[in-house]
């Protein structure tokens, strides 16, 4: 077809007529259909506001208050902190220095009376049996490290420390530290009326107190790592039945390590198959082997060679 220009007005204008008659006629589904997208966004305004005035009451806030514990100040003076803070509020507040914590090995729930020191076994095997005592026997101190008071956790860090409490879903707040349970250094010694003691720590300026005890870590040759396995697995079987188990707190295979290789398998207790609960206490196992390799057979550099293959499960 071809196009003739001169009737091509006037059939856009019958075009145009037709329709617009024919809008006419639909005018209320058109009213419909612009005032639709116009209640959405009322709606979402007013839904908008109610979420701002609900956020907005101070339990949803952290707390403030005036410095110096003084009962009233100026809006400008006020501080806000987990310190002014209720417990619901606690958990709006900005924490601008997060509390740093010492890694901990993960305990199986731990039977130690009063006083006592109570064992704490951790196991070893290796094809070089001599290199893997060497590594061993500097696992645990004889003595604990001189404690700096005005920098508790960072002294604290350098012995070797555990708990039984499962790890939480983050590491802001270390269930270790708050959940009441005492917190154990391991040494291969202990003193004889094992007491423990208590040592304040701070955060956000709270002040809390926590129970540390002497345990003693001893070291046990193995000479395969299908014994260590075993003995791990029958471990697990008498605590079922029984009711209670030894203390083995962590398991290491040195395998083919000497003077210029270092391999590992490091086992570790799975605390929880939730998936909510993501973290295990693994690192301080892994620095146990690495560290003392490094610092006390003289091995050089390409010594990192690290399996963590192994799951010591103990549900
Ligand atoms: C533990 O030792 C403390 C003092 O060292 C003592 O007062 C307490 O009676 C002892 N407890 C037990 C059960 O022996
Ligand atoms: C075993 O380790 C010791 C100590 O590092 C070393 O002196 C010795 O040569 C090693 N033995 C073998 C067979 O590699
Ligand atoms: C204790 O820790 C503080 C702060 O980190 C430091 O300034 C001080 O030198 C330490 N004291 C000792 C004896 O290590
Ligand atoms: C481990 O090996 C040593 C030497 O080969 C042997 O005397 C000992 O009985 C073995 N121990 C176990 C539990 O098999
Ligand atoms: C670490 C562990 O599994 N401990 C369990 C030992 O057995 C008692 C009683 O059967 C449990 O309560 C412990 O949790």
């Amino acid at each position: 077809m071809v196009l003739n220009p001169s009737s091509f007005w006037p059939q856009a204008n019958a075009l145009f007529r037709k329709s617009l008659t024919f809008q006419k006629r639909n005018v209320k589904t058109n009213i419909r259909l612009i005032l639709l997208p116009l209640i959405l966004c009322v709606l979402l305004i007013l839904l908008q506001n109610f979420i701002d005035t609900q956020l907005d009451k101070p339990e949803f806030k952290c707390g403030c208050g005036c410095p110096n514990n003084r009962e009233n100040c100026d809006d400008s003076e006020k501080l806000c902190g987990v310190q002014y803070s209720e417990d619901t509020q606690a958990v709006f507040c900005e924490i601008p220095n997060p509390p740093q914590w010492p890694p901990l090995l993960q305990f199986p729930a731990v039977y130690c009376k009063e006083n006592d020191s109570c064992p704490f076994n951790m196991l070893f095997t290796a094809e070089n049996q001599s290199f893997a005592q060497i590594v061993a026997d500097n696992m645990f101190p004889s003595s604990p490290t001189v404690m700096n008071s005005s920098d508790i956790m960072t002294s604290l860090a350098s012995n070797v420390l555990g708990s039984a409490a499962p790890p939480g879903a983050n590491s802001f707040l270390e269930p270790g530290f708050t959940s009441g349970l005492p917190v154990y250094y391991l040494q291969t010694q202990c003193p004889q009326y094992n007491s423990g003691f208590t040592f304040p720590y701070q955060i956000e300026g709270i002040t809390f107190k926590q129970d540390i005890r002497c345990g003693q870590g001893i070291n046990f040759w193995r000479n395969s790592s299908d014994d260590i396995n075993n003995e791990i697995y029958q471990n697990y079987e008498r605590n079922n039945s029984e009711g209670r188990m030894d203390q083995i707190v962590s398991a290491f295979d040195f395998l083919n390590s000497n003077g210029n290789v270092f391999d590992v398998t490091v086992w570790y207790m799975q605390t929880s198959n939730k998936v909510d609960n993501k973290l295990s206490r693994v690192p301080r196992s892994v620095n146990l082997c690495i560290l003392l390799a490094a610092t006390h057979t003289h091995t050089h550099t390409h010594l990192y060679a690290l399996l963590l293959n192994r799951k010591l499960n103990l549900r």
